[in-house]
């Protein structure tokens, strides 16, 4: 597949563009010193598509350059998202009666995922992941796993090993995967009769609303609305069965999709449905809106930083892959930003992509504690600011990033 792309992934439609970022370098591509010279850089395009309304980037670097056996995000540093994980593997129990006889197979599991939980109860499940090393530490906590892309190709190969499966999982990582439409040929291919196939995304009125752009980065190549993916279930006789407005990953929507005519429709799909419609989201004069409220946004943070560096040692807390935006984004530099503090040892003493702002570990933050911290893990907040009460919290103040334009 191209990487750069004029027509839409899924439909073929010339596709209209949305906002420039500029240059970028790989998100979750942290770096040492002696290879700043070869950093790899790609332009960061949205775009959206008229016809099946799919917001997606332009330009996207080859997968295998993304996930590969160095993969820098791993899933388990988040308690508050591994009990979300543990949840919705308990409604497959309960709610969807998952026997054990059943297979559910989880793409993108990464070190664990749901099939981790289920795994431990004795479920019958396969993960599906192409980062080595993530899949490494999945298998190393039981999980059977496949090291590889999932698509159509992929899905036959499990299917002549695994058989069909009952349930079909993904969070954030639909979104990641450029060839969506070999993806829904391969759910379609594997997913049983009265099977259900649950996915949950970053959703694009929650990206609009808080104007979280930070959501947009090369491994997000798709972000989802209700109105976009029942198109895609559409052209592969699937449906949406439910819906559920969920606030992880920065304000999510897990969609629950089946065979057409298996499962009666609940009614949070027209409900939602309506919610977007109500704020026009797909529609051109949104997204106008949307790249004016970036460009705020920008101008806003510059500003703060430009007012509050100078006295004050100001960090960012949580090195993220949406950091990778905006720091490239609005230009900032060590200049502004001293150090990034993260839990995660594949990150720990690296230097963040193309701004070159220096990790360090926690340890480091609470013998060095700034009077400001950007708080770039937004997404998990609560969980930040309960574990910040007696230390951080008590003298320094928290900045969020996203403004509310
Ligand atoms: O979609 C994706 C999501 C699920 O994860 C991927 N494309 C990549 C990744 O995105 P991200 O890097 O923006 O994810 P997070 O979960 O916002 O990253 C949080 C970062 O903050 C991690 O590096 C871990 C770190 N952290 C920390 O230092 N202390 C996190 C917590 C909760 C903490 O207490
Ligand atoms: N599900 C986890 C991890 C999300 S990060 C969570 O919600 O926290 C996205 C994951 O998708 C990464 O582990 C990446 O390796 C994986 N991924 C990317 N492309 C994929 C593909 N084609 N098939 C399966 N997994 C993929």
């Amino acid at each position: 597949m191209k990487n750069s792309v004029d027509l839409c992934r899924s439909c073929n439609t010339i596709l209209d563009s949305v906002i420039d970022f500029g240059k970028m370098p790989i998100a979750n591509a942290f770096l040492q010193k002696k290879n700043f010279k070869d950093e790899y850089f790609f332009n960061l395009e949205s775009t959206f598509c008229p016809s099946c309304k799919l917001f997606q980037l332009r330009e996207q670097p080859n997968p295998k350059k993304l996930f590969h056996s160095n993969y820098a995000f791993f899933a388990e540093t988040s308690k508050v998202m591994q009990k979300h994980f543990n949840n919705l593997s308990g409604e497959l129990v309960g709610r969807f009666k998952l026997s054990k006889k059943e297979l559910v197979i989880e793409i993108g599991n990464n070190d664990g995922g749901m099939v981790y939980y289920l795994n431990k109860k004795k479920y019958k499940c396969v993960g599906v992941d192409p980062s080595k090393n993530v899949s490494e530490r999945a298998k190393s906590k039981g999980v059977l796993m496949i090291n590889d892309f999932f698509n159509y190709k992929t899905s036959n190969k499990i299917k002549k090993d695994y058989g069909m499966a009952k349930y079909f999982l993904s969070a954030n990582t639909l979104a990641h995967i450029p060839n969506i439409n070999s993806v829904f040929e391969g759910v379609v291919n594997l997913l049983d009769k009265k099977g259900v196939f649950i996915t949950e995304d970053p959703y694009l009125l929650d990206v609009f609303r808080k104007v979280s752009y930070d959501q947009i980065y090369d491994e997000h190549v798709f972000i989802f609305s209700i109105n976009s993916m029942q198109r895609l279930c559409k052209k592969y006789n699937l449906e949406i069965i439910d819906v559920k407005k969920i606030p992880t990953a920065g304000g999510s929507m897990r969609y629950y999709i089946a065979h057409k005519g298996d499962y009666k429709i609940n009614k949070n799909v027209s409900r939602y449905y309506k919610i977007e419609q109500k704020y026009q989201i797909n529609q051109f004069s949104s997204m106008k809106r949307f790249k004016k409220n970036c460009e705020k946004s920008k101008n806003q943070l510059l500003d703060f930083l430009n007012k509050y560096s100078k006295n004050n040692l100001i960090v960012g807390y949580g090195s993220t892959s949406k950091s990778t935006t905006i720091f490239n984004y609005c230009n900032i530099s060590v200049d502004q930003i001293k150090y990034l503090t993260d839990t995660t040892p594949t990150k720990i003493n690296k230097f963040s992509p193309g701004s070159h702002i220096p990790i360090y570990d926690y340890k480091y933050f609470k013998n060095n504690l700034p009077d400001i911290c950007i708080l770039l893990a937004w997404n998990h907040a609560t969980e930040i600011f309960n574990k910040e009460r007696n230390l951080f919290s008590l003298n320094g103040k928290w900045m969020v990033h996203y403004p509310t334009a």
